[in-house]
């Protein structure tokens, strides 16, 4: 059996494989070969523990990609890397700060200023936590007002995810409703991934027919939502992405407070998102939060993990959260913990991507949620099978769901960084 100290040696060597030069780290070696939003969040939190200068870099080097209107962009490009697709030509006019980045025109689920929050509070001092959070904090206040300013519709708060990329969790059979309705891109478009891993693990022709006319359905109309609701198939208030986005915002009103500036988001703007986030999101029967799908104006009846991250996001008591966990277990029997999708879900799949296989980053918000409302034992049991699970199969991209075998890409980097922080801060919330 690896030990604790094994394990974390595997994973040091697993970030540091995956360093770019210093800058970033990308996600894994050959099928992600750029910087990725939230995965660099969650990879500076694994290089908090080892470089806390080598963690500023990455969070620095990812707002670099920031947008004129804020936005942190989901990709951004490394103009020498070529063998990924879609490349930076089908995101033409990005309008990015700094001339010559690089970036994908959408965004991914806000965990950023969570990590840097995290990163921030593991400074070798006060004085260079609080020198490197004045320094970028206006950076994140944009690209977390963003959402609020450029996401939003018809007088909710809740944000609106544009393509299943920007949700985090591609092919997740809640987006199956969009999928496999004919929508195909003007031009021809080549993949790369399934030359990489094993087809059966990855996303459909049909799901990325819907992705490449999504992301050109966008940039002509050149990323603005009021002119892309009218026309698109795929408007969502995404349950997992909208509590990544209030996570933040506590977070980053925890960083306000630290270096005496007005707090992010006010408390009345806080209390109307959880009140809409309940009241739009909640399925009683399901025990779940569910997501929304705009152009029909209604739930989809379709649950996934993605319904417990409330339980991260603080927009959940102690007693609610017990409910969602305990349910999503019973459903989960049978599978290592937790899978993306319960096995009596309809579109399920074990081995398949954001269908069904268990990932280290999903396990890692529901921990340091759990913490947070004081269910420590279910946090630490979590924690530990999560340790297990990677003890068993490396630091894979994700774990089928039924036998915790390897899939996907191996030596991923949040799932390295992200044990690196269990195993280092066991009770952390
Ligand atoms: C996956 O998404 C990318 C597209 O953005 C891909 O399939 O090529 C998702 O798992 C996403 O959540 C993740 O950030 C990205 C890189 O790890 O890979």
């Amino acid at each position: 059996m690896t030990s604790d100290r094994e394990l974390h040696l595997r994973a040091e060597q697993v970030l540091r494989a995956n360093d770019v030069g210093g800058a970033y780290t990308k996600p894994s070696p050959r099928l992600y070969p750029h910087q990725w939003n939230w995965d660099s969040a969650f990879a500076a939190l694994g290089w908090a523990h080892l470089d806390w200068p080598r963690a500023v870099r990455e969070i620095d080097t990812l707002l670099l990609g920031q947008w004129t209107n804020g936005m942190v962009p989901h990709i951004r490009y490394n103009p020498e890397v070529t063998n990924y697709a879609p490349g930076p030509e089908w995101w033409p006019d990005v309008p990015v700060r700094r001339r010559g980045e690089l970036t994908s025109g959408i965004s991914q689920p806000p965990v950023l200023a969570t990590a840097v929050y995290h990163v921030g509070m593991l400074a070798p001092d006060e004085r260079a936590r609080r020198e490197w959070w004045t320094r970028i904090y206006d950076a994140l206040l944009e690209a977390l007002l963003y959402f609020p300013r450029h996401r939003t519709t018809g007088g909710s708060p809740l944000i609106v995810v544009v393509h299943p990329w920007e949700s985090g969790l591609d092919n997740s059979p809640r987006w199956d409703f969009a999928t496999g309705q004919g929508y195909q891109p003007s031009r021809p478009y080549r993949r790369v991934d399934t030359t990489i891993v094993d087809p059966s693990a990855r996303p459909t022709g049909k799901d990325y027919d819907l992705y490449m006319y999504l992301v050109e359905l966008f940039a002509s109309l050149r990323y603005d939502l009021r002119a892309y609701l009218p026309r698109t198939p795929f408007a969502v208030y995404d349950a997992l992405f909208n509590a990544a986005w209030y996570r933040s915002a506590l977070d980053l009103n925890r960083i306000a407070m630290f270096i005496g500036r007005p707090p992010a988001v006010a408390e009345e703007r806080l209390r109307a998102f959880r009140d809409a986030y309940h009241e739009t999101l909640w399925d009683e029967r399901a025990i779940l939060f569910r997501d929304w799908d705009l152009r029909a104006g209604r739930p989809m009846p379709v649950d996934t993990l993605a319904g417990t991250i409330a339980i991260y996001g603080g927009l959940v008591d102690r007693d609610r959260a017990s409910r969602i966990l305990t349910r999503y277990q019973e459903r989960s029997r049978g599978c290592v913990p937790l899978p993306s999708t319960p096995p009596d879900q309809a579109g399920f799949d074990p081995v398949k991507y954001w269908r069904g296989p268990a990932w280290v980053n999903m396990n890692w918000m529901l921990v340091r949620g759990l913490q947070a409302v004081g269910l420590q034992r279910a946090a630490a049991d979590l924690s530990a099978q999560t340790l297990d699970l990677v003890r068993r199969s490396g630091f894979s991209e994700y774990f089928h769901a039924h036998t915790g075998q390897a899939v996907g890409g191996g030596d991923f980097s949040w799932s390295a960084a992200l044990v690196i922080d269990l195993l280092e801060r066991p009770e952390a919330a």
